[in-house]
């Protein structure tokens, strides 16, 4: 086992890091730029480092002050968290030429997921159901069109280098293919500097669920149900949960099976998310993370099985410990992150946080990085926290919830918790019954003018 962990990461992951490494007892190593010398994984660490000023590309995102960092310290492994250098290949190449563990997948796996046309291909592959399209990139309108008319319209075309909802246009009928194509092609060439295309049926109404894996790269992995990410503005989800109410056990079993072969067949290493869209009773892929996410909590929270431990203990060379059949969804949880905007406007609201008060009791968590008289700083994402909850049934669960908002008490900034305290209530959310379009649907039908 490590002795000595670094967190290339801030904020509520660091954290979440931290307390895996202080149960393993292994040494934890924060870093942090200058805007975050006040911050609690700071605090909370064995030793700090800091690596430059606030802009992340200087500091967070800065690999050699990070090697540095761990030549200065001893520092075995790098957990990257989310975001950041998480799904950064190279990253994962410079650690091993240095002979520092990254806790993550092989580089190569981390490359093949990036590129969107790459992933599918494989995931096709490894028999994993996907969304109807072209086979692998489109380079010219005339290839282009006889796909489209194969797969039939609507179509959506995707930038390989996307992901995120960056570089995606849909052609309603033949007439907007051609604008779609030049588009999205644009977008990917300024967002990416790729603009590599490919074109899917575009689906109308679908659910955003996606499924969490483990792997040891030793022959075994494990598929530990899936989180149901459906609501979600403007791509940043909002609200998680697992089970996913669209699905029943035989249906989890049978996409979960699915997804874990195909992992062990891949050599996968390490905590992984399989997403696909959902609708009509079928499952289509669409992408890979290859990382831990933000979300990862629901998971943890209806398994009982602690995902960061076990990405810390699989980087070590341990055998998955966890069968399958070890493998038991126990209740619901539901998770809500907490941001520092407008409820309304979703307006970013920075500031210092003059009281904090986050809920407790059965089946309460609380994910969060900040306390009373921090200060937020507008360089990072507002994230303030997550509060997850779990109950023995979705009722249970929603009721739960519902007390824990009203408990939460955040002065100073705006929050998001508003949102929230309106949706617990409605009739839609109560039944389950949404899809990815739902929230912004909600939102733009005045959901919450009140709070404007
Ligand atoms: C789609 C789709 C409909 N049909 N693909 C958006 C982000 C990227 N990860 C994939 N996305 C979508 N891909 C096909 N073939 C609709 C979306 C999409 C979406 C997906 C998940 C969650 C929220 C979404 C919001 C808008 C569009």
């Amino acid at each position: 086992m490590f002795d000595k962990i670094l967190i290339a990461n801030r904020g509520e992951i660091a954290l979440r890091v931290l307390r895996a490494c202080k149960e393993l007892g292994i040494k934890t190593v924060a870093v942090h730029s200058t805007a975050d010398a006040d911050a609690m994984h700071v605090k909370l660490a064995d030793e700090s480092v800091c690596i430059g000023p606030p802009p992340a590309r200087e500091s967070y995102l800065n690999i050699p002050a990070l090697i540095a960092a761990c030549e200065i310290t001893g520092a075995e492994a790098v957990h990257p968290g989310y975001g950041f250098l998480s799904e950064n290949a190279r990253f994962a190449d410079i650690l091993d030429q240095h002979n520092i563990a990254f806790i993550g997948p092989k580089a190569e796996h981390i490359r093949m997921m990036g590129d969107k046309i790459e992933a599918k291909r494989t995931a096709k592959r490894l028999g994993i159901p996907c969304v109807p399209g072209s086979d692998g990139g489109v380079t010219n309108d005339v290839d282009a069109a006889r796909i489209a008319e194969e797969i039939g319209y609507p179509v959506l075309v995707k930038a390989a280098a996307g992901g995120g909802g960056r570089g995606m246009k849909v052609a309603m009928t033949a007439e907007d293919l051609s604008d779609a194509l030049a588009t999205a092609r644009a977008e990917a060439l300024a967002a990416f500097g790729d603009d590599a295309v490919y074109l899917e049926k575009y689906l109308q109404k679908p659910r955003h669920i996606e499924l969490q894996v483990l792997g040891d790269g030793q022959g075994h992995a494990i598929h530990l149900g899936e989180r149901d990410c459906s609501l979600q503005r403007r791509h940043q989800k909002v609200w998680e949960e697992g089970p996913s109410p669209a699905l029943n056990a035989a249906q989890r079993s049978k996409i979960g099976d699915i997804v874990a072969k195909a992992m062990v067949e891949l050599g996968y290493v390490g905590a992984g998310t399989i997403e696909f869209l959902y609708e009509n009773g079928e499952f289509y892929f669409i992408e890979m993370n290859t990382r831990i996410q933000v979300e990862h909590p629901v998971t943890e929270m209806i398994t009982g099985i602690d995902l960061v431990n076990e990405q810390i203990k699989i980087a070590a060379g341990s055998p998955l410990s966890i069968k399958q059949s070890d493998v038991q969804i126990e209740g619901h949880a539901i998770e809500c992150r907490i941001n520092a905007e407008n409820a309304a406007t979703f307006r970013p609201s920075p500031g210092t946080i003059s009281y904090f008060h986050p809920p407790g009791g059965l089946g309460v968590r609380v994910d969060s990085a900040v306390y009373q008289g921090y200060k937020i700083p507008p360089y990072y994402d507002s994230l303030i926290g997550k509060l997850i909850v779990h109950g023995r049934t979705r009722t249970e669960c929603l009721m739960r919830l519902r007390r824990a908002i009203d408990e939460f008490v955040v002065d100073g900034v705006e929050t998001t918790l508003p949102l929230f305290r309106t949706l617990v209530r409605n009739a839609d959310i109560q039944n389950g019954l949404y899809d990815i379009h739902w929230l912004e649907k909600f939102l733009e039908a005045g959901g919450m003018s009140d709070s404007a």
